[in-house]
């Protein structure tokens, strides 16, 4: 069993997987209430999650789905995720994690309660994230992705995607210790579905054993929630996709596969769901300890 160190505090690894609940604050999660109701929605839902077993809330303000054009600026970032970072910090003590990958949204976050920075990029859009999470002690996840987020579903797929994450996360890492991060902040994600052929996705999870093998000493977070890999396991005859809230199931089952194959956290919207699967599996090891 390790840490996850996170500023002033430490989550346990490897005693159960944790559960990381998805809060997106982009304007299409947004109602039309304008921005106080958007706000109480935001709450609320964390609220929710929380309830339903989450232990750590990830708030992200820009949409990184691979194939997705919706980058903004770091002032309507700053101001779509704080607000809702500092109301929730008030009303909570699980940890709070801001996805994004701009220093200056991670700096304004950690000043108002956020411990946990999530970089999709794992620094190549802005390694100065590092010094932030050097200066405060937050957690740092570094997600292995290829391209940028517009791009990366058009990118020919590598040959051994085995050998890409595990030397792109390495020099991620690299960077990250050198400007300042201890390496018991930082945790690892091969970053499913951006910039990998559907193939790829199936194999990460297959063999995610690989990735936790390269680096024993840390935490691997896997996120497939209602992912495109998952719509296209899932489609009718005629090909088309169920809607991404019509994944659950798919979602399930890929997060167990992965949770078995040695991911320690897992990043989903459907909390409850999850927190009931895990604790099923978890009953199950325990059992097999005992005969
Ligand atoms: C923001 N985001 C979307 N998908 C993700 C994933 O798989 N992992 C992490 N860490 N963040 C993600």
């Amino acid at each position: 069993m390790t840490e996850w160190r996170i500023k002033s505090r430490a989550l346990p690894i490897g005693e159960r997987t944790l559960v990381m609940g998805i809060l997106n604050v982009t304007p299409d999660s947004f109602s039309d209430g304008g921005k106080f109701q958007a706000l109480d929605n935001a709450i609320g839902h964390a609220e929710e999650m929380i309830a339903e077993g989450a232990d750590i809330i990830d708030v992200g303000g820009e949409s990184t789905r691979p194939g997705g054009n919706a980058l903004v600026s770091m002032e309507e970032e700053t101001q779509r995720v704080v607000p809702v970072v500092e109301a929730l910090a008030k009303r909570t003590e699980i940890p709070i994690s801001v996805d994004t990958t701009k220093s200056e949204v991670a700096r304004a976050a950690l000043a108002n309660g956020a411990s946990i920075i999530n970089d999709i990029s794992a620094l190549r859009f802005d390694f100065y994230i590092a010094d932030e999470a050097a200066r405060t002690g937050a957690g740092l996840i570094l997600m292995h992705s290829r391209g940028s987020p517009a791009t990366m579903h058009r990118l020919p797929p590598v040959a051994d995607i085995f050998e890409e994450v595990i030397h792109s996360l390495r020099s991620s890492i690299h960077m990250a210790e050198r400007r300042g991060v201890n390496r018991e902040a930082i945790v690892i994600d091969p970053g499913i579905g951006f910039g990998k052929s559907q193939e790829q996705n199936l194999e990460l999870i297959a063999r995610l054993d690989r990735i936790s093998e390269a680096f024993p000493d840390l935490p691997v977070l896997i996120g497939t929630s209602r992912k495109s890999f998952i719509g296209r396991v899932l489609a009718d005859d005629a090909g088309t996709p169920p809607p991404p809230e019509e994944r659950l199931n798919g979602t399930i089952a890929s997060t167990i596969a992965a949770v078995i194959n040695g991911a320690q956290i897992v990043r989903v919207h459907d909390v409850k769901a999850t927190v009931e699967s895990l604790k099923m599996i978890q009953a199950i090891k325990s059992a097999s300890r005992m005969s």
